[in-house]
């Protein structure tokens, strides 16, 4: 798995561990005030004045990528659905269709021959996967407590709070107010329900499991209660992945008792409640992990924290997240009322900071359900209540799976991004299987979905699946995260991925005898038919658009690596002969190598515009005439959609330039059809690619960087005339702050990660302006290749800043950098120093520390700070200072990190700037 070393972070306006010390980071006394109020902390929350009762997409989603839960907040009980990522339906299996190779000459020639329907049936007949349906992503069950009926609740609230990822519930009951907390540990791995009360030995309840699984429910001890189950059967597979799930009481007062699996908690004052779950999935070929000694020793160890401990280490951990970046598109009362009340009443009232919880929301629900080690997220993310959930909850690659990480990099989470390239190592070993068997070639293929079997072959049927690209779409990813980070060691252990997938076209393209191009053949627009029921086609132009995208990132990766010169010779040669993009007789961008026009003028996929979003194949000043065209495309397809259509449209808008119709498509999703009380996207039903294509989408107004360059607001909608936001992320590694008010900006700021040249794009150059380097106080020399755009040469490190004239220089800058890993003392333990904010007179700071190979019971990072600062205050860790150089080592509790684990700890500092990362940070373990 991946480091990522290089991502350069800005000081976030959320309240955390130590942030609230911290100056926000822009003026607004300069400029002219913002409309309305200015955020404050408490609107990045979800807000209900009442229980989510039975209502699933009312409770609230917590995780740590692994373990979810939807937390229901009912006072008489309290229901948590439980989730673990790896508990899916079935086993190991192998999907080839072993009559594929055979057949497809005889489906290549019907193709071409236009016989589609007859085309389709032999694929049917001789492509389709064993089985012919992918496995189901499934529940773990529930875990229930009874409370005892105490008349009517009264003050009822409940809250998802994203800035600690804790969802709380708060009510007052025979004259108590009692509290409940929960969330999912991401350092120590198990879920905290903490239940507190303001009357002494008010707290009794009963615990028990259910579950729809095939469990048996036990008393481990007289505080545990605990669930033992096998996933479901499916397809004629046989459910084999084993779990274990424990539920601990650790009480302040009162008695605990467990016996027959129900937990009975007597008269205590507070209790916290420790959820471990353990499966017995390894990998896409194994099960037979040891799950009970999972779910135990994670158990055993979060036992030994007390919960403001456990609290401390979650926020620690997750603030290193979230709080990278900040937003603010400015506030009207409407942000008074409760969520379900918001999205309900969106349409008709004007309620800008809706905009930037969804955007968070978005943020959130990526960091909760996808981090390094874990499964990718899913359709739902990773939660999910049922055995046979829509889509099986798995993975859908032809929109879905790339969109839940269209956000990772561009909104500063860029670890979050690393599961979806182990699973594509995954499928560079069942996808080779597949181009073997059903291809003749090598490489590797996936076609639309996989599962965490990493199912590589067609399935559900040829209209839907004989899509030829996923594998290649999933490729591409690999090159545009290297895009963002730099980091050439990611590109190096994921090279292999990336020329396996070029392989399999090298192999595979066949040449389009009516018009001499090389197309994919058999293959489809997604899901949609040309003719009545019929999908199946040769070179469908999202196949070309793709295959451009894989086939330039595996030669530039080759070139940075300095790898496969005659390979790249080859692959060229294909490029050059792909289809190119044409412009159809309605104006449109051509879907398919003839100028078809789609039976279902509205559907929801719009495939052939992936050359305009994600991909960079249809840019404004690049290609003018297809960018003309692009919009045409989506004036013909119309606003409508499912959930994550709209989603991508709002991507595409942003794209568009079109800052209007963005958020005009914003706001269609932000209905009660769409977006359910919980904020969850609603295809329906519910699906997370929605909500993450939606926090892109805001990304995308905001930012982009597809085209060699900066561009700084480009499709700001009258709708936020003011607002700020920090931390976003650009490619070529630069980390971006920008504030506006009355639809102009005021002032920008950029950090580069790497020496280089900087094309900066944005409306503030065709006015006057001034141009700085904050870091060494200079003026960069600049270039002025259009009126809008100014290019300069760029240091490692360095923040620049633009301004109008007369804007005061902001207090906060986006410093910080990390210099890469330390050097260890040998055991292969690392340390990454990051500055998440920082002042004239002070900075703030976290160092992630990384054990390598082997376990570590404790550790000690020092450095020598460059400007004579001086630590005042440590978390998760205890320090001395002599002079310049600093000593920090880890508390009590958090010194052990098993073999790869990591751990955070945060500082604060005065002293004067600039406030650079050392140069000589080493970590010591024992
Ligand atoms: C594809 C889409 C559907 C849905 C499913 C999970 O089949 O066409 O709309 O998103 O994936």
């Amino acid at each position: 798995m991946s480091r990522v070393s290089r991502r350069h972070l800005l000081s976030a306006g959320a309240a955390g561990a130590g942030a609230t010390l911290l100056p926000l980071g822009w003026p607004t006394g300069s400029a002219s005030a913002p409309a309305e109020a200015a955020a404050v902390a408490d609107d990045l929350r979800l807000r209900y004045d009442r229980p989510a009762g039975t209502e699933w997409l009312r409770a609230l989603p917590i995780g740590n990528g692994r373990l979810g839960a939807m937390v229901f907040g009912n006072t008489d009980t309290e229901r948590l659905q439980l989730n673990e990522d790896t508990v899916w339906a079935g086993g190991p299996y192998d999907s080839s269709n072993s009559r594929g190779a055979a057949s497809l000459a005889d489906i290549r020639r019907l193709v071409f021959a236009d016989q589609w329907s007859q085309a389709q049936n032999l694929i049917n007949q001789a492509m389709l996967g064993k089985p012919v349906g992918q496995l189901a992503y499934q529940t773990v069950g529930n875990l229930k407590l009874t409370l005892p009926a105490t008349g009517a609740a009264s003050q009822y609230s409940r809250v998802l709070d994203l800035t600690t990822a804790t969802a709380s519930v708060s009510y007052v009951s025979g004259g108590v107010r009692f509290q409940r907390e929960v969330f999912a540990s991401a350092p120590d791995q198990v879920i905290v329900v903490r239940l507190t009360a303001d009357r002494a030995g008010a707290i009794t309840f009963t615990a028990t499991f259910d579950s729809p699984q095939r469990t048996t429910v036990s008393s481990p001890d007289g505080t545990t209660i605990g669930l033992d189950g096998v996933s479901g059967s499916m397809e004629g597979i046989t459910g084999s992945v084993r779990f274990l799930a424990l539920a601990q009481a650790v009480t302040t007062g009162g008695t605990v008792t467990s016996s027959g699996g129900t937990l009975r908690v007597s008269g205590a004052t507070s209790v916290t409640l420790l959820i471990s779950i353990g499966s017995s999935y390894v990998d896409f070929r194994t099960v037979n992990g040891d799950y009970q000694g999972i779910a135990r020793t994670r158990l055993a160890a979060a036992r030994t924290l007390p919960h403001d401990q456990l609290r401390s280490r979650h926020l620690a951990d997750y603030q290193a997240l979230f709080n990278r970046v900040s937003i603010d598109l400015g506030r009207t009362a409407a942000a008074d009322q409760t969520t379900d009340v918001r999205i309900a009443r969106h349409a008709e009232q004007n309620d800008p900071q809706f905009a930037a919880l969804l955007f968070q929301f978005g943020r959130y629900l990526l960091i909760s359900s996808s981090r390094p080690g874990t499964q990718p997220a899913n359709l739902q993310g990773i939660w999910n209540d049922s055995m046979a959930p829509q889509w099986d909850s798995k993975y859908t690659i032809n929109a879905n799976l790339p969109m839940n990480y269209w956000p990772a990099d561009t909104t500063n989470l860029s670890e979050c991004f690393l599961p979806v390239f182990d699973m594509i190592k995954d499928l560079t070993v069942t996808g080779a299987r597949t181009a073997q068997v059903q291809y003749g070639a090598g490489g590797w293929v996936t076609h639309h979905n996989t599962d965490a079997w990493r199912g590589s072959s067609v399935v559900d049927g040829a209209v839907w699946g004989m899509w030829q690209t996923g594998g290649a779409w999933l490729a591409t990813l690999i090159w545009d995260h290297y895009r963002f980070t730099g980091d050439v060691e990611f590109l190096r252990a994921n090279y292999a991925a990336l020329k396996g997938a070029a392989q399999f076209f090298l192999d595979t393209l066949v040449t389009d005898p009516a018009r001499g191009y090389l197309v994919t053949n058999p293959s489809n627009s997604p899901e949609l038919p040309h003719h009545t029921d019929v999908s199946v086609c040769a070179g469908p132009t999202m196949d070309n658009q793709i295959l451009r995208d894989l086939f330039d990132a595996v030669t530039r990766a080759g070139e940075v690596l300095d790898l496969d010169a005659p390979f790249r010779t080859r692959v060229r040669a294909a490029r050059d002969r792909l289809p190119p993009m044409r412009v159809g007789s309605r104006g449109n961008i051509q879907e398919w190598l003839a100028d078809w026009i789609e039976p279902e003028r509205n559907h929801r996929h719009v495939s052939h515009l992936y050359g305009l979003h994600p991909s960079n194949q249809i840019t404004r000043r690049g290609t003018p005439q297809l960018h003309e065209a692009a919009r045409r495309t989506l004036e013909l397809r119309g606003d409508d959609g499912t959930g994550w259509s709209l989603a991508w449209k709002i991507n595409y808008w942003a794209r568009l330039e079109d800052g209007a119709r963005a958020h005009k498509l914003y706001r269609d999703l932000v209905r009660t059809d769409r977006l359910a009380p919980n904020m969850f996207d609603l295809h329906p039903p519910f699906q997370i690619d929605g909500n993450f294509g939606a926090t892109s989408g805001i990304a995308e107004m905001l930012l982009q960087s597809h085209h060699d360059e900066l561009h700084l607001l480009p499709a700001l909608p009258s709708a936020w005339p003011a607002g700020r936001v920090s931390g976003l992320r650009g490619r070529g590694g630069y980390t971006v702050a920008m504030a506006w008010t009355g639809g102009r900006a005021d002032e920008f700021l950029i950090r580069a990660d790497r020496d280089g040249t900087l094309k900066v794009r944005a409306a503030l150059f065709t006015t006057a302006h001034t141009l700085g380097d904050l870091t060494d106080g200079s003026t960069p020399g600049t270039t002025r290749p259009e009126t809008d755009v100014v290019q300069f040469t760029v240091r490692a490190g360095h923040t620049y800043r633009a301004a109008r004239p007369g804007t005061s220089p902001s207090p906060s800058v986006p410093a910080s950098s990390d210099p890469g890993p330390s050097p260890s003392s040998g055991t292969g333990a690392t340390a990454v120093y990051t500055v998440t904010g920082s002042w004239s007179g002070g900075l703030q700071a976290e160092v992630r520390v990384t054990a390598g190979a082997a376990p570590v019971t404790g550790w000690t990072v020092s450095w020598t700070f460059p400007n004579g600062q001086v630590v005042n205050q440590v978390w998760n860790g205890s320090h001395t200072q002599s002079g310049a150089r600093v000593t920090v080592s880890n508390a009590a509790y958090n010194g052990a990190l098993p073999a790869g684990g990591s751990t955070t700890f945060g500082f604060l500092a005065d002293g004067n700037g600039p406030h650079d990362p050392p140069t000589d940070l080493t970590v010591s373990t024992r």
